[in-house]
Protein backbone atom coordinates (compact mmCIF):
# COMPACT_ATOMS: atom_id res chain seq x y z
CA UNK A 1 0.00 0.00 0.00
CA UNK A 2 1.43 3.23 -0.88
CA UNK A 3 2.29 6.40 2.01
CA UNK A 4 -0.95 8.20 -0.03
CA UNK A 5 -3.17 5.65 0.44
CA UNK A 6 -1.87 5.17 4.04
CA UNK A 7 -2.01 8.46 4.75
CA UNK A 8 -5.72 9.14 3.01
CA UNK A 9 -7.40 5.78 5.00
CA UNK A 10 -5.89 7.39 8.41
CA UNK A 11 -7.32 11.13 7.71
CA UNK A 12 -10.44 9.02 7.50
CA UNK A 13 -10.55 7.28 10.40
CA UNK A 14 -10.05 3.60 8.07
CA UNK A 15 -8.09 0.63 10.04
CA UNK A 16 -7.06 -2.50 9.07
CA UNK A 17 -9.97 -3.69 10.16
CA UNK A 18 -13.07 -1.93 10.50
CA UNK A 19 -16.32 -2.61 12.58
CA UNK A 20 -19.40 -2.63 9.83
CA UNK A 21 -22.06 -1.66 13.05
CA UNK A 22 -22.90 1.59 13.91
CA UNK A 23 -25.91 2.76 16.47
CA UNK A 24 -24.22 5.93 17.79
CA UNK A 25 -21.01 3.78 19.06
CA UNK A 26 -19.13 1.50 16.98
CA UNK A 27 -19.92 -1.68 18.12
CA UNK A 28 -17.88 -5.18 18.72
CA UNK A 29 -19.36 -6.41 15.51
CA UNK A 30 -18.31 -10.77 15.45
CA UNK A 31 -19.44 -11.19 11.66
CA UNK A 32 -17.51 -12.67 8.67
CA UNK A 33 -14.43 -9.99 7.69
CA UNK A 34 -15.89 -8.57 4.28
CA UNK A 35 -12.35 -7.54 2.30
CA UNK A 36 -12.43 -4.30 0.83
CA UNK A 37 -10.80 -4.45 -2.65
CA UNK A 38 -9.42 -1.67 -4.82
CA UNK A 39 -10.59 -2.75 -8.34
CA UNK A 40 -7.86 -0.71 -9.51
CA UNK A 41 -5.21 -3.60 -8.43
CA UNK A 42 -7.30 -6.18 -7.20
CA UNK A 43 -5.28 -5.73 -4.05
CA UNK A 44 -7.17 -5.40 -0.73
CA UNK A 45 -7.34 -1.90 0.42
CA UNK A 46 -8.98 -2.93 4.06
CA UNK A 47 -11.69 -5.48 5.98
CA UNK A 48 -14.76 -4.86 7.69
CA UNK A 49 -16.19 -7.00 10.77
CA UNK A 50 -19.71 -7.62 9.80
CA UNK A 51 -23.02 -6.83 11.53
CA UNK A 52 -24.76 -10.17 12.56
CA UNK A 53 -28.47 -10.19 13.75
CA UNK A 54 -27.78 -9.16 16.76
CA UNK A 55 -25.89 -5.84 15.99
CA UNK A 56 -28.69 -5.38 13.81
CA UNK A 57 -31.13 -5.74 16.10
CA UNK A 58 -29.13 -3.12 18.37
CA UNK A 59 -29.43 -0.53 16.17
CA UNK A 60 -32.63 -0.81 14.95
CA UNK A 61 -33.68 -0.61 18.34
CA UNK A 62 -31.69 2.17 18.99
CA UNK A 63 -32.37 4.13 15.89
CA UNK A 64 -36.35 4.10 17.34
CA UNK A 65 -34.79 6.04 20.39
CA UNK A 66 -33.09 8.46 18.40
CA UNK A 67 -36.38 8.82 16.35
CA UNK A 68 -38.12 9.28 19.20
CA UNK A 69 -35.84 12.34 20.02
CA UNK A 70 -35.00 13.67 16.54
CA UNK A 71 -38.51 13.90 16.08
CA UNK A 72 -39.03 16.49 18.83
CA UNK A 73 -36.25 18.76 17.60
CA UNK A 74 -37.74 21.73 15.11
CA UNK A 75 -37.41 21.44 11.67
CA UNK A 76 -35.39 24.29 11.12
CA UNK A 77 -32.85 22.91 14.25
CA UNK A 78 -32.87 19.24 12.35
CA UNK A 79 -31.46 21.46 9.30
CA UNK A 80 -28.54 23.25 11.30
CA UNK A 81 -27.43 19.98 12.00
CA UNK A 82 -27.87 18.65 8.14
CA UNK A 83 -25.98 22.54 7.56
CA UNK A 84 -23.12 21.11 9.65
CA UNK A 85 -23.07 17.95 7.95
CA UNK A 86 -22.42 19.39 4.36
CA UNK A 87 -20.12 22.28 6.19
CA UNK A 88 -17.90 18.73 7.39
CA UNK A 89 -18.18 16.98 4.23
CA UNK A 90 -16.46 20.39 2.51
CA UNK A 91 -13.92 19.78 4.74
CA UNK A 92 -13.07 16.47 3.64
CA UNK A 93 -14.49 16.87 0.39
CA UNK A 94 -10.95 15.79 -0.88
CA UNK A 95 -10.29 13.02 1.34
CA UNK A 96 -13.70 11.46 1.10
CA UNK A 97 -13.52 11.41 -2.30
CA UNK A 98 -10.15 9.85 -3.07
CA UNK A 99 -11.85 7.20 -1.12
CA UNK A 100 -14.86 6.70 -3.15
CA UNK A 101 -12.25 6.60 -6.41
CA UNK A 102 -10.01 4.09 -4.61
CA UNK A 103 -12.83 1.34 -3.37
CA UNK A 104 -15.41 1.65 -6.98
CA UNK A 105 -12.90 2.80 -9.45
CA UNK A 106 -14.13 5.90 -10.66
CA UNK A 107 -12.04 8.70 -12.06
CA UNK A 108 -11.42 11.03 -9.40
CA UNK A 109 -13.07 14.09 -11.08
CA UNK A 110 -16.41 11.87 -10.58
CA UNK A 111 -15.37 10.72 -6.67
CA UNK A 112 -14.95 14.71 -5.75
CA UNK A 113 -18.34 14.85 -8.13
CA UNK A 114 -19.77 12.46 -5.77
CA UNK A 115 -18.92 13.93 -2.46
CA UNK A 116 -19.69 17.41 -4.34
CA UNK A 117 -23.15 15.73 -5.22
CA UNK A 118 -23.55 15.19 -1.01
CA UNK A 119 -22.63 18.79 -0.06
CA UNK A 120 -25.39 19.84 -2.84
CA UNK A 121 -27.78 17.61 -1.09
CA UNK A 122 -27.22 18.90 2.22
CA UNK A 123 -27.33 22.43 1.17
CA UNK A 124 -31.03 21.48 -0.49
CA UNK A 125 -31.73 19.88 2.69
CA UNK A 126 -31.14 22.68 5.34
CA UNK A 127 -33.69 24.70 2.72
CA UNK A 128 -36.50 21.95 2.49
CA UNK A 129 -36.27 22.23 6.39
CA UNK A 130 -38.27 25.47 6.67
CA UNK A 131 -40.21 24.33 3.81
CA UNK A 132 -41.80 21.21 4.71
CA UNK A 133 -45.18 23.26 3.68
CA UNK A 134 -48.83 21.43 4.05
CA UNK A 135 -51.69 22.74 2.21
CA UNK A 136 -54.73 24.37 3.55
CA UNK A 137 -57.88 23.26 1.80
CA UNK A 138 -61.40 25.24 2.43
CA UNK A 139 -64.10 22.88 4.86
CA UNK A 140 -67.15 22.67 3.19
CA UNK A 141 -68.88 22.96 6.69
CA UNK A 142 -69.13 26.64 8.49
CA UNK A 143 -66.40 27.74 10.99
CA UNK A 144 -64.56 24.61 10.39
CA UNK A 145 -60.65 23.97 8.88
CA UNK A 146 -59.09 21.85 6.81
CA UNK A 147 -55.24 21.68 6.72
CA UNK A 148 -52.91 19.07 6.45
CA UNK A 149 -49.65 18.87 8.06
CA UNK A 150 -46.38 16.64 7.75
CA UNK A 151 -44.69 14.71 10.90
CA UNK A 152 -41.81 12.98 10.96
CA UNK A 153 -42.09 8.99 9.68
CA UNK A 154 -40.06 7.00 11.73
CA UNK A 155 -36.70 5.01 11.45
CA UNK A 156 -35.81 4.60 7.79
CA UNK A 157 -34.02 1.74 5.76
CA UNK A 158 -31.36 2.95 3.32
CA UNK A 159 -29.79 0.74 1.00
CA UNK A 160 -27.12 1.40 -1.47
CA UNK A 161 -25.32 0.49 -4.86
CA UNK A 162 -21.02 0.45 -4.70
CA UNK A 163 -21.66 3.12 -8.17
CA UNK A 164 -22.90 5.63 -5.94
CA UNK A 165 -21.80 4.82 -2.42
CA UNK A 166 -22.12 8.06 -0.56
CA UNK A 167 -24.28 10.55 -2.95
CA UNK A 168 -27.90 7.95 -2.95
CA UNK A 169 -27.05 8.13 0.99
CA UNK A 170 -26.61 11.84 1.04
CA UNK A 171 -30.02 11.99 -0.98
CA UNK A 172 -32.01 10.03 1.24
CA UNK A 173 -29.87 10.60 4.90
CA UNK A 174 -30.29 14.43 4.44
CA UNK A 175 -33.63 14.84 3.73
CA UNK A 176 -34.71 11.99 5.99
CA UNK A 177 -32.67 14.19 8.87
CA UNK A 178 -34.67 17.26 8.23
CA UNK A 179 -37.72 15.32 7.76
CA UNK A 180 -37.26 14.19 11.41
CA UNK A 181 -36.18 10.43 10.95
CA UNK A 182 -33.61 8.48 11.78
CA UNK A 183 -31.97 5.75 9.75
CA UNK A 184 -30.31 2.25 9.56
CA UNK A 185 -27.82 2.51 6.44
CA UNK A 186 -26.76 -0.70 4.27
CA UNK A 187 -24.25 0.16 1.93
CA UNK A 188 -22.66 -2.11 -0.98
CA UNK A 189 -20.75 -4.81 -0.08
CA UNK A 190 -18.13 -3.59 -2.57
CA UNK A 191 -18.50 -0.46 -0.89
CA UNK A 192 -18.00 -0.57 3.10
CA UNK A 193 -14.84 1.98 3.74
CA UNK A 194 -16.85 4.47 1.59
CA UNK A 195 -19.95 4.09 3.86
CA UNK A 196 -17.66 3.84 7.07
CA UNK A 197 -15.66 7.23 6.38
CA UNK A 198 -19.22 8.82 5.98
CA UNK A 199 -20.66 7.80 9.07
CA UNK A 200 -17.46 8.81 10.92
CA UNK A 201 -17.73 11.84 9.46
CA UNK A 202 -21.60 12.31 10.59
CA UNK A 203 -20.80 11.01 13.82
CA UNK A 204 -18.64 14.00 14.63
CA UNK A 205 -21.25 16.49 13.42
CA UNK A 206 -24.19 14.96 15.58
CA UNK A 207 -21.39 14.58 18.59
CA UNK A 208 -21.06 18.43 18.67
CA UNK A 209 -24.06 19.37 18.20
CA UNK A 210 -26.06 16.82 21.08
CA UNK A 211 -27.96 15.38 18.10
CA UNK A 212 -28.72 11.95 18.79
CA UNK A 213 -27.39 8.99 16.91
CA UNK A 214 -29.95 9.51 14.08
CA UNK A 215 -26.94 8.29 10.80
CA UNK A 216 -26.51 4.75 11.76
CA UNK A 217 -25.11 1.78 9.63
CA UNK A 218 -25.23 -1.75 9.12
CA UNK A 219 -22.83 -3.35 6.74
CA UNK A 220 -23.21 -7.11 6.41
CA UNK A 221 -24.93 -9.42 4.15
CA UNK A 222 -28.20 -9.97 2.40
CA UNK A 223 -30.13 -12.15 4.14
CA UNK A 224 -28.27 -11.18 7.90
CA UNK A 225 -28.84 -7.54 7.17
CA UNK A 226 -31.05 -6.75 4.23
CA UNK A 227 -33.62 -9.01 4.27
CA UNK A 228 -33.93 -8.35 8.31
CA UNK A 229 -34.18 -4.77 7.57
CA UNK A 230 -36.61 -4.91 4.60
CA UNK A 231 -38.99 -7.16 7.13
CA UNK A 232 -38.61 -4.76 9.86
CA UNK A 233 -41.94 -3.38 11.16
CA UNK A 234 -40.23 -0.71 12.62
CA UNK A 235 -38.94 0.64 9.91
CA UNK A 236 -41.89 2.58 7.83
CA UNK A 237 -39.81 2.84 4.42
CA UNK A 238 -37.26 0.88 3.02
CA UNK A 239 -35.51 3.04 0.35
CA UNK A 240 -33.10 0.92 -2.05
CA UNK A 241 -31.11 1.61 -4.79
CA UNK A 242 -29.48 -1.51 -6.98
CA UNK A 243 -30.49 -4.17 -9.30
CA UNK A 244 -34.73 -5.17 -10.37
CA UNK A 245 -34.15 -8.30 -8.97
CA UNK A 246 -32.98 -6.82 -5.33
CA UNK A 247 -35.91 -4.08 -5.59
CA UNK A 248 -38.25 -6.67 -6.73
CA UNK A 249 -38.07 -8.99 -3.62
CA UNK A 250 -37.52 -5.86 -1.19
CA UNK A 251 -40.84 -4.28 -2.68
CA UNK A 252 -42.69 -7.32 -2.62
CA UNK A 253 -41.55 -7.74 1.09
CA UNK A 254 -42.37 -4.47 2.13
CA UNK A 255 -45.59 -4.25 0.56
CA UNK A 256 -46.51 -7.77 2.42
CA UNK A 257 -46.29 -6.02 5.73
CA UNK A 258 -48.04 -3.13 4.32
CA UNK A 259 -44.77 -0.45 4.59
CA UNK A 260 -43.46 2.16 2.20
CA UNK A 261 -41.23 1.72 -0.47
CA UNK A 262 -38.71 3.94 -2.69
CA UNK A 263 -37.31 1.90 -5.49
CA UNK A 264 -34.38 3.06 -7.90
CA UNK A 265 -33.61 0.10 -9.82
CA UNK A 266 -32.45 -0.45 -13.24
CA UNK A 267 -32.17 1.71 -16.79
CA UNK A 268 -31.67 1.21 -19.67
CA UNK A 269 -31.22 4.87 -21.20
CA UNK A 270 -31.42 5.83 -24.61
CA UNK A 271 -30.11 8.54 -26.41
CA UNK A 272 -32.26 9.73 -29.65
CA UNK A 273 -29.73 12.34 -32.60
CA UNK A 274 -31.96 13.68 -35.08
CA UNK A 275 -30.51 14.81 -38.33
CA UNK A 276 -31.28 18.09 -37.22
CA UNK A 277 -28.72 17.91 -33.89
CA UNK A 278 -26.14 19.48 -33.05
CA UNK A 279 -24.11 17.21 -33.67
CA UNK A 280 -20.73 18.39 -31.19
CA UNK A 281 -23.45 18.77 -28.37
CA UNK A 282 -24.87 15.22 -29.28
CA UNK A 283 -20.96 13.60 -29.65
CA UNK A 284 -19.52 14.89 -26.51
CA UNK A 285 -23.39 13.89 -24.35
CA UNK A 286 -22.85 10.35 -26.02
CA UNK A 287 -19.15 9.98 -25.00
CA UNK A 288 -19.64 10.81 -21.34
CA UNK A 289 -22.52 8.98 -20.96
CA UNK A 290 -21.80 5.40 -22.30
CA UNK A 291 -17.84 5.86 -20.92
CA UNK A 292 -18.30 7.88 -17.95
CA UNK A 293 -17.92 5.86 -14.92
CA UNK A 294 -16.95 2.69 -17.22
CA UNK A 295 -20.95 2.24 -17.68
CA UNK A 296 -21.50 1.78 -14.19
CA UNK A 297 -24.16 4.82 -13.50
CA UNK A 298 -27.91 3.99 -13.43
CA UNK A 299 -27.99 6.68 -16.17
CA UNK A 300 -25.39 5.39 -18.30
CA UNK A 301 -26.09 5.59 -21.86
CA UNK A 302 -26.81 2.31 -23.07
CA UNK A 303 -28.79 2.11 -26.28
CA UNK A 304 -27.93 4.83 -29.36
CA UNK A 305 -30.29 5.77 -31.75
CA UNK A 306 -29.26 7.91 -35.07
CA UNK A 307 -31.52 9.15 -37.84
CA UNK A 308 -29.97 7.69 -40.99
CA UNK A 309 -29.29 11.39 -42.43
CA UNK A 310 -26.06 11.13 -39.53
CA UNK A 311 -25.76 7.63 -38.33
CA UNK A 312 -22.71 7.26 -40.29
CA UNK A 313 -20.86 10.45 -39.07
CA UNK A 314 -21.76 9.94 -35.77
CA UNK A 315 -20.75 6.46 -35.65
CA UNK A 316 -17.38 7.40 -37.19
CA UNK A 317 -16.84 10.36 -35.21
CA UNK A 318 -16.98 7.85 -31.87
CA UNK A 319 -14.66 4.90 -33.50
CA UNK A 320 -12.10 7.65 -33.81
CA UNK A 321 -12.93 8.78 -30.28
CA UNK A 322 -12.84 5.30 -28.51
CA UNK A 323 -9.28 4.59 -29.09
CA UNK A 324 -8.14 7.49 -27.56
CA UNK A 325 -10.02 7.29 -24.51
CA UNK A 326 -7.54 6.98 -21.96
CA UNK A 327 -8.00 4.35 -19.59
CA UNK A 328 -6.06 3.17 -16.29
CA UNK A 329 -5.58 4.05 -12.63
CA UNK A 330 -8.80 6.48 -12.05
CA UNK A 331 -6.66 8.28 -9.27
CA UNK A 332 -4.29 10.06 -12.25
CA UNK A 333 -5.62 12.88 -13.88
CA UNK A 334 -6.27 12.73 -17.56
CA UNK A 335 -7.71 9.27 -16.52
CA UNK A 336 -11.24 8.82 -18.56
CA UNK A 337 -11.93 5.23 -17.67
CA UNK A 338 -11.19 3.46 -14.37
CA UNK A 339 -11.69 -0.12 -14.25
CA UNK A 340 -15.28 -2.28 -13.59
CA UNK A 341 -16.06 -2.64 -9.77
CA UNK A 342 -15.16 -6.40 -9.48
CA UNK A 343 -14.08 -9.72 -11.72
CA UNK A 344 -17.52 -11.12 -11.65
CA UNK A 345 -18.28 -7.38 -13.81
CA UNK A 346 -15.91 -7.89 -16.11
CA UNK A 347 -17.22 -11.62 -16.55
CA UNK A 348 -21.10 -10.25 -17.13
CA UNK A 349 -19.80 -7.83 -19.48
CA UNK A 350 -17.94 -10.48 -21.96
CA UNK A 351 -21.33 -12.44 -21.74
CA UNK A 352 -23.16 -9.66 -22.71
CA UNK A 353 -21.20 -8.89 -25.73
CA UNK A 354 -21.20 -12.69 -26.60
CA UNK A 355 -25.05 -12.54 -26.44
CA UNK A 356 -25.26 -9.32 -28.81
CA UNK A 357 -23.02 -11.21 -31.17
CA UNK A 358 -25.42 -14.14 -31.51
CA UNK A 359 -28.26 -11.68 -31.31
CA UNK A 360 -26.89 -10.25 -34.78
CA UNK A 361 -25.09 -7.53 -33.66
CA UNK A 362 -21.64 -6.12 -34.82
CA UNK A 363 -19.27 -5.24 -32.83
CA UNK A 364 -17.60 -1.83 -34.27
CA UNK A 365 -14.75 -1.34 -31.12
CA UNK A 366 -13.72 -2.61 -28.31
CA UNK A 367 -15.06 -6.12 -26.88
CA UNK A 368 -12.01 -7.10 -24.59
CA UNK A 369 -10.23 -7.72 -21.38
CA UNK A 370 -7.66 -4.50 -21.08
CA UNK A 371 -4.62 -6.63 -19.79
CA UNK A 372 -3.55 -5.34 -16.94
CA UNK A 373 -4.06 -6.19 -13.39
CA UNK A 374 -7.55 -5.24 -12.00
CA UNK A 375 -10.80 -5.14 -13.62
CA UNK A 376 -10.26 -2.95 -16.55
CA UNK A 377 -12.33 -3.73 -19.58
CA UNK A 378 -12.77 -1.92 -22.96
CA UNK A 379 -14.95 0.82 -24.00
CA UNK A 380 -17.67 -1.26 -26.28
CA UNK A 381 -19.90 -0.36 -29.15
CA UNK A 382 -22.46 -2.67 -30.68
CA UNK A 383 -24.19 -1.97 -34.03
CA UNK A 384 -27.61 -4.01 -33.47
CA UNK A 385 -29.87 -3.82 -36.69
CA UNK A 386 -32.66 -3.71 -34.04
CA UNK A 387 -33.68 -4.43 -30.61
CA UNK A 388 -33.03 -7.90 -29.21
CA UNK A 389 -33.17 -9.41 -26.25
CA UNK A 390 -29.44 -8.41 -24.98
CA UNK A 391 -30.64 -4.61 -25.77
CA UNK A 392 -33.49 -4.75 -23.50
CA UNK A 393 -31.56 -6.13 -20.16
CA UNK A 394 -29.18 -3.45 -18.41
CA UNK A 395 -25.53 -4.65 -18.08
CA UNK A 396 -24.03 -2.75 -15.74
CA UNK A 397 -20.27 -1.91 -18.07
CA UNK A 398 -19.71 0.59 -20.84
CA UNK A 399 -21.27 -1.62 -24.04
CA UNK A 400 -22.81 1.19 -26.44
CA UNK A 401 -25.61 -0.63 -28.71
CA UNK A 402 -26.37 1.81 -31.69
CA UNK A 403 -29.60 1.41 -33.50
CA UNK A 404 -30.86 3.17 -36.49
CA UNK A 405 -34.12 4.89 -37.17
CA UNK A 406 -35.91 6.83 -39.90
CA UNK A 407 -38.26 8.70 -38.28
CA UNK A 408 -39.34 9.75 -34.73
CA UNK A 409 -42.80 8.10 -34.52
CA UNK A 410 -40.30 4.70 -34.88
CA UNK A 411 -37.32 6.25 -32.48
CA UNK A 412 -39.98 6.76 -29.67
CA UNK A 413 -41.66 3.49 -30.18
CA UNK A 414 -38.09 1.17 -30.01
CA UNK A 415 -36.69 3.51 -27.62
CA UNK A 416 -39.74 2.87 -25.12
CA UNK A 417 -40.01 -1.03 -25.87
CA UNK A 418 -37.99 -2.10 -23.02
CA UNK A 419 -38.65 -2.77 -19.04
CA UNK A 420 -36.80 0.23 -17.71
CA UNK A 421 -37.55 3.60 -17.48
CA UNK A 422 -35.16 5.63 -15.92
CA UNK A 423 -33.69 8.48 -18.07
CA UNK A 424 -33.72 9.53 -21.86
CA UNK A 425 -32.89 12.11 -24.25
CA UNK A 426 -32.88 13.35 -27.41
CA UNK A 427 -31.03 15.75 -29.53
CA UNK A 428 -32.74 18.21 -31.90
CA UNK A 429 -32.90 21.65 -32.59
CA UNK A 430 -36.53 21.32 -33.57
CA UNK A 431 -38.28 22.51 -31.02
CA UNK A 432 -41.38 20.76 -32.64
CA UNK A 433 -39.63 17.73 -32.47
CA UNK A 434 -38.29 18.41 -28.64
CA UNK A 435 -41.59 19.02 -27.52
CA UNK A 436 -42.77 15.58 -29.13
CA UNK A 437 -40.31 13.48 -27.06
CA UNK A 438 -41.37 15.35 -23.83
CA UNK A 439 -45.06 14.95 -24.32
CA UNK A 440 -46.90 12.20 -22.58
CA UNK A 441 -46.74 10.05 -25.94
CA UNK A 442 -43.20 10.81 -25.75
CA UNK A 443 -40.33 9.03 -23.50
CA UNK A 444 -41.80 7.14 -21.37
CA UNK A 445 -38.81 7.44 -18.97
CA UNK A 446 -38.38 9.60 -15.18
CA UNK A 447 -35.96 11.57 -16.36
CA UNK A 448 -36.28 13.17 -20.13
CA UNK A 449 -33.70 15.56 -21.57
CA UNK A 450 -33.51 17.75 -24.46
CA UNK A 451 -29.53 18.65 -25.58
CA UNK A 452 -28.56 16.91 -22.59
CA UNK A 453 -27.15 13.51 -22.04
CA UNK A 454 -28.83 11.06 -20.33
CA UNK A 455 -26.49 10.89 -16.98
CA UNK A 456 -25.60 13.66 -14.84
CA UNK A 457 -28.76 14.70 -13.39
CA UNK A 458 -28.51 17.87 -10.94
CA UNK A 459 -30.15 17.03 -7.65
CA UNK A 460 -32.80 19.95 -7.64
CA UNK A 461 -35.22 17.55 -9.69
CA UNK A 462 -36.74 14.64 -8.39
CA UNK A 463 -34.33 11.63 -9.37
CA UNK A 464 -36.19 8.12 -9.98
CA UNK A 465 -38.11 6.17 -13.02
CA UNK A 466 -40.77 4.11 -14.43
CA UNK A 467 -41.67 0.69 -15.26
CA UNK A 468 -38.85 -2.29 -13.48
CA UNK A 469 -37.15 0.68 -12.45
CA UNK A 470 -39.27 1.33 -9.66
CA UNK A 471 -41.08 4.38 -9.58
CA UNK A 472 -39.34 6.02 -6.65
CA UNK A 473 -38.25 9.94 -6.84
CA UNK A 474 -35.47 10.58 -4.45
CA UNK A 475 -33.28 14.18 -3.83
CA UNK A 476 -35.34 17.42 -4.39
CA UNK A 477 -38.45 18.78 -5.59
CA UNK A 478 -41.05 17.02 -3.09
CA UNK A 479 -39.15 13.68 -2.72
CA UNK A 480 -39.28 15.02 0.71
CA UNK A 481 -42.79 13.78 1.06
CA UNK A 482 -41.94 9.88 1.20
CA UNK A 483 -39.97 10.41 4.20
CA UNK A 484 -42.85 12.08 5.96
CA UNK A 485 -46.40 10.82 7.43
CA UNK A 486 -48.91 13.04 5.82
CA UNK A 487 -51.66 13.96 8.71
CA UNK A 488 -55.23 15.61 7.71
CA UNK A 489 -56.84 17.52 10.22
CA UNK A 490 -60.18 19.24 10.55
CA UNK A 491 -61.02 21.87 13.34
CA UNK A 492 -64.27 22.69 14.57
CA UNK A 493 -64.61 26.29 15.61
CA UNK A 494 -68.33 26.98 16.07
CA UNK A 495 -70.61 25.84 18.41
CA UNK A 496 -72.36 23.03 16.07
CA UNK A 497 -71.43 19.56 14.56
CA UNK A 498 -72.68 19.71 11.14
CA UNK A 499 -71.87 16.56 9.12
CA UNK A 500 -69.73 16.23 5.94
CA UNK A 501 -71.91 15.61 2.56
CA UNK A 502 -75.01 16.93 4.24
CA UNK A 503 -75.54 13.88 6.33
CA UNK A 504 -78.57 14.37 9.15
CA UNK A 505 -78.34 12.71 12.07
CA UNK A 506 -80.89 14.18 14.64
CA UNK A 507 -82.42 12.68 17.74
C1 LIG B 1 -27.00 6.19 -9.97
O1 LIG B 1 -26.34 5.80 -10.92
O2 LIG B 1 -27.50 5.39 -9.14
O3 LIG B 1 -27.68 11.40 -12.75
C2 LIG B 1 -27.26 7.61 -9.68
C3 LIG B 1 -26.59 10.86 -12.47
C4 LIG B 1 -26.09 10.97 -11.05
C5 LIG B 1 -26.75 9.96 -10.19
C6 LIG B 1 -26.69 8.57 -10.69
N1 LIG B 1 -26.35 12.29 -10.54
O4 LIG B 1 -25.91 10.27 -13.30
Amino acid sequence: MSNDTKTLLAELGIDEVNSGGYDGSWLDTQGELLESVDPTTGQVIASVRQAQADDYERIAERSVEAFHEWRTWPAPKRGEVVRELGNALRDKKDALGRLVTLEMGKILSEGLGEVQEMIDMADLAVGMSRQLYGKTMHSERPEHRMYEQWHPLGPVGIITAFNFPVAVWAWNATVAAVAGDSMIWKPSEFAPLTAIATTKIAHEVLEAHGAPAIFNLAIGDRIEIGERMTQDGRLPLISATGSVAMGRRVGQVVAGRLGRSLLELGGNNGLLVMDDADLDLAFSAILFGAVGTAGQRCTTTRRLFLQRGIADRITERLLKAYPTIRIGDPMDEGTLMGPLVHEKAVGTMMSAIEAAKTQGGELLYGGGRVDREGFFVEPTVVKVPEQVPITCDETFAPILYILEFDDLDQAIAMHNAVPQGLSSSIFTNSMRTAERFLAHTGSDCGIANVNIGTSGAEIGGAFGGEKETGGGREAGSDAWKAYMRRQTNTLNWGTELPLAQGVEFDL
